[in-house]
């Protein structure tokens, strides 16, 4: 038996109860087995048994009062699943269907997308089971306060930095900041995605969804085409969602879809980004909303989006969301291009359909690394005391994203078809991590 299948049959029996963490290696493994086939020194050092176990894991109680004094309590998890490159970092989501499963697959994805930025970061991720929907500020202050409360003897500038995801965003950030400023008396780069007037980076809140156009656009330019007059479904309408839409509309192409966990809209004419962004970033309501200002577009409660005639196809939400059948709705639509905004929202058996029938697909650990390349250029800026402009910023975003696809098609190249970004992004980051950790020793 092969090493890479020998070692994803041992996780899978000791791992059997968490599914999305057996997924997200599984595809590592699969891909980047010709870089371990003749690297005997590899399996001698274990590497890959050491590169699936996370060098440390933190799970712990988060108990908080809601507004009627009711006393609540949560779960927290923190995984630092690898520093071979740099600190570990990642981002925290909290969403109540949160479990050591969703952190550990979301870590390990962590530590390739951070190897593919070129910028000296390990992988970790955390979060809660927590959900601040239909929360006040102020018990999201309160929970936040409790999370860091234990979180922050774990996490550092030099050592674990988190930022945000699902759930965490600019608000969240700041309590998180605040209270570990008070709990250390420090101010230091021990968070990203801050807000400007306290170490934040410009282009931080915009970079997943503008990386993930860039990305999408140095594709296209490959491929002799370009964004312009095309149409893109987009699912999600958080963070991701919004700044991809927004960037898409910049670049001539035409979002025609936005998403939340209640249903979805369609705007024939293209999604107005001003006015989701005001609905959903602002006032914190639902999509539904939308048709409200605009009679033209149409609301589905429930359903799916994917079928519809489109170009791109930019899931932007929650893993697992192009299941089987929507590849199939992708595939009947005319789809060309799967661009994974979301991390992990494709499983395998969707995977392999939309590649044997010619879609191309950007993996989510290429997709959305700007975002924390971003964060990377603020923990840069936070070292220096300096706050960079937005163009300088934005400019850095667009040459690491270009770079991030030069290496992975180039390693996918290296293997005969320039085309699998899946495997090449896979290949690129493990290469990097494995000389690393060989340097390193037995650690
Ligand atoms: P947000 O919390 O800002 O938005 C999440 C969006 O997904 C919301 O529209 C939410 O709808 C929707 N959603 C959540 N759960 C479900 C569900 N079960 N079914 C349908 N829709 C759902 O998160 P982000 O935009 O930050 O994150 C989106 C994705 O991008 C995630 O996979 C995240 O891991 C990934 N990502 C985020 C980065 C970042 O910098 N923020 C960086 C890289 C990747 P609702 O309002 O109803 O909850
Ligand atoms: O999945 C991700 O890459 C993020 N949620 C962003 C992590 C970060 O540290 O900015």
């Amino acid at each position: 038996m092969k090493y890479t299948e020998s070692v994803f049959e041992d996780l899978s029996k000791r791992y059997s109860y968490q599914p999305m963490f057996l997924q997200s290696v599984e595809e590592v493994l699969t891909s980047i087995d010709p870089l371990v086939v003749g690297h005997k020194e590899y399996e001698d050092a274990a590497l890959l048994e050491r590169l699936v176990q996370p060098e440390r894991t933190v799970s712990f109680r988060v108990p908080w009062v809601d507004d009627t004094g009711t006393v609540r309590v949560n779960r927290g998890w923190r995984v630092q699943f690898s520093s071979a490159l740099g600190p570990y970092k990642g981002g925290l989501r909290f969403h109540p269907s949160v479990n050591m499963d969703t952190v550990k697959f979301l870590g390990f994805e962590q530590i390739f997308k951070n190897s593919l930025t070129g910028l000296p970061m390990g992988g970790g991720k955390g979060g809660s089971d927590f959900n601040p929907k239909g929360k006040s500020d102020v018990e999201v202050m309160r929970f936040c306060q409790s999370y860091m409360t234990e979180l922050f003897r774990h996490i550092g500038a030099d050592t674990d930095v988190p930022a945000g995801d699902i759930g965490v965003g600019n608000r969240e950030i700041g309590y998180l900041f605040g209270h570990y400023k008070r709990l250390t008396n420090q101010f230091t780069g021990v968070l990203t995605g801050k807000g400007l007037s306290y170490g934040g980076s410009l282009i931080r809140t915009e970079a997943t969804g503008y990386g993930i156009v860039y990305l999408a656009e140095a594709i296209l330019k490959d491929h002799q085409d370009s964004l312009e007059g095309k149409k893109v479904l987009v699912s999600g309408s958080g963070n991701v969602a919004i700044y991809t839409i927004e960037k898409l509309c910049q670049l001539g192409a035409c979002p025609l879809t936005a998403s939340d966990s209640d249903g979805w809209i369609y705007d024939p004419h293209g999604i107005d980004f001003e006015s989701l962004k005001e609905i959903k970033e602002k006032r914190r309501g639902r999509v539904s909303e939308y048709v409200d200002t605009h009679p033209h577009a149409e609301y589905h409660e429930g359903g799916c989006l994917w079928d519809i005639e489109a170009d791109l196809a930019i899931p932007a939400a929650i893993q697992n969301e192009i299941t089987l059948d929507k590849a199939k709705l992708l595939l009947k639509n005319g789809v060309k291009y799967l661009i994974e905004g979301a991390n992990m929202p494709t499983l395998l058996n969707a995977t392999k359909l939309l590649a044997e029938q010619g879609v191309y697909i950007a993996p989510s650990k290429a997709a959305n690394a700007g975002g924390v390349a971003t964060s990377g250029l603020e923990m840069t800026q936070n070292a220096e005391r300096l706050s960079w402009s937005a163009e300088e910023v934005d400019a850095k975003l667009n040459t690491i994203m270009t770079n991030i696809y030069q290496n992975a098609a180039r390693a996918a190249e290296e293997q005969g078809n320039r085309d699998n970004l899946i495997a090449g992004a896979n290949m690129a980051g493990f290469k990097k991590v494995a000389d690393a950790m060989m340097a390193q020793g037995i650690v």
